[in-house]
């Protein structure tokens, strides 16, 4: 879901100029209920993009006529001397740069931005203030909003026209500058967009922060829980704010804001977590046609067994904003072919993309008692059409096919899986065997003696190949 291009450009000034254009993804193609090879081909697809390496079919001269074309001049693509010189106009020649590495930051801590937009102005000012704003409070970088006199960040917002780059609504959203002379540090909004202050069309605020990123000096990010992730992907339950990765490279750039508390301190910004934490624990694991998905707060691994290469994404570029973070337990319930989300007092369940009607339920439809909180793990098992839940230390069967529970249940966890005295906090069947987890660590069990195989690591499915 990812599109993007990486343009270099030397200026005359010998200052690096880019533009980084953030594009949205057209909504996933409902795929048909069941195995589906266009879904496994997306899915290899997205990760075959999912690369900050990967350049695309844009050129210099490409770019050298977009700029033309902003400028209002003949794209020939030439850099003219009438184009130079229309560059070097001083229409913002307040920048003050240095090349840092393979980038450019502002050499000065007050940078000055300007609004050239007349619709929406006040709000979005005040979006905009408030996006300057997660950047300001993590470095020594002040944002002054200038009116009438030129800045150092113009920000427009143009559409589809012959003399813009834009392309309509969708496809790209907006693009920025490295802070630079000139356009250096512009920030251009397409304004074909449905923008919104919330999450009914495209969010502002999301944008501009990842745009803001970009004016500063940042480079688009893999990691797909960071602002500067390429894709736009606006969670409504989750208040966009800096990751930890952002905040670590823009603090490279910048240095750290004196009020700002250590990256190494006990409430740091929110961090991607990786599969290579030796104490990684895993909220709910679950089979998913022929894949394996593992769930961490908004993330998700997904282990193919074709596949030796597992990449964390957002839960939210599978399935809609529908399904929440921090979730309790998963199911696939092959027979349905439906997937079955936990959270709290609360049952979804999705077939491919669609919530099946009448979800989310209490999970108390499924028979469980209204004692019953939350539900710590789910294992649905084929053979049998039963589905296990594992609350605390005890666990409960439900019959799929009569949707009741069954009789004589809860049972202690223990009594049927040897040695599990600790909370089941996900479970998975593969090849023959269940497996429960607890915490960091997963146990081994025959499928229906209980008997105790082993106890292995997380790693053993999710191997850590990044040593
Ligand atoms: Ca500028
Ligand atoms: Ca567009
Ligand atoms: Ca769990
Ligand atoms: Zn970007």
């Amino acid at each position: 879901m990812l599109w993007f291009y990486f343009l270099p450009l030397v200026m005359s000034s010998q200052t690096l100029m880019m533009a980084l254009p953030l594009r949205i993804a057209d909504l996933p193609k409902k795929p048909p209920p069941g195995p589906s090879a266009a879904e496994r081909q997306k899915r290899t697809t997205d990760i075959s993009k999912d690369d900050d390496s990967t350049t695309g079919s844009c050129d210099k001269k490409t770019k050298v006529q977009e700029m033309q074309r902003y400028f209002g001049l003949l794209p020939s693509g030439e850099l003219t001397e009438e184009t130079l010189a229309v560059m070097k106009k001083p229409r913002c020649g307040l920048s003050d740069v240095e090349q840092v590495g393979e980038t450019v930051r502002w050499k000065k801590k007050r940078i000055s931005y300007r609004l050239e937009t007349i619709k929406l102005i006040s709000v979005a000012q005040k979006v905009f203030r408030r996006a300057w704003k997660l950047w300001s409070n993590v470095t020594p970088l002040k944002f002054r909003n200038r009116i009438m006199t030129v800045a150092d960040i113009d920000i427009f917002f143009y559409n589809h026209n012959d003399s813009s780059p834009f392309d309509g609504r969708g496809g790209v959203l907006a693009h920025a500058f490295m802070p630079g002379l000139h356009i250096g540090g512009d920030v251009h909004f397409d304004s074909d967009e449905d923008w919104s202050f919330n999450s009914t069309g495209i969010n502002l605020f999301a944008v501009a922060i990842h745009e803001f990123g970009h004016a500063l000096g940042l480079s688009h990010s893999s990691d797909p829980g960071a602002i500067m992730y390429p894709a736009y992907n606006f969670d409504p339950n989750y208040e966009p704010q800096l990751s930890f990765d952002d905040v670590k490279n823009i603090q490279k750039l910048y240095g750290v804001n004196p009020n700002f508390t250590s990256l190494t301190s006990k409430r740091p910004p929110p961090k991607t977590p990786t599969k290579c934490d030796p104490y990684l624990s895993f909220d709910a694991v679950t089979e998913l046609q022929q894949e394996v998905l593992f769930f961490k707060d908004r993330f998700m691994w997904r282990k193919h067994p074709e596949f030796e290469e597992t990449r964390v994404s957002l839960i939210s570029s599978l399935w809609p904003d529908t399904v929440p973070a921090n979730l309790d337990a998963v199911y696939e319930n092959t027979w349905e072919n439906v997937v079955v989300f936990f959270k709290d007092q609360k049952v979804w369940a999705f077939s491919g993309y669609d919530l099946v009607s009448g979800y989310p339920k209490p999970i108390s439809s499924f028979g469980l008692p209204k004692t019953v909180k939350r539900v710590d793990a789910a294992l649905y098992d084929e053979q049998s059409g039963k589905t296990l839940f594992f609350v605390g230390s005890e666990y409960y069967s439900y019959n799929e096919a009569t949707k009741k529970m069954d009789k004589g249940f809860p049972k202690q966890v223990d009594e049927t899986f040897l040695g599990m005295t600790s909370k089941v906090t996900a479970a998975l069947q593969q090849g023959g065997y269940t497996y429960l987890y607890s915490g960091p660590q997963m146990f081994e069990y025959a499928m229906w003696s209980g008997r105790l195989y082993r106890v292995l690591r997380n790693s053993y499915f999710l191997p850590c190949t990044k040593y």
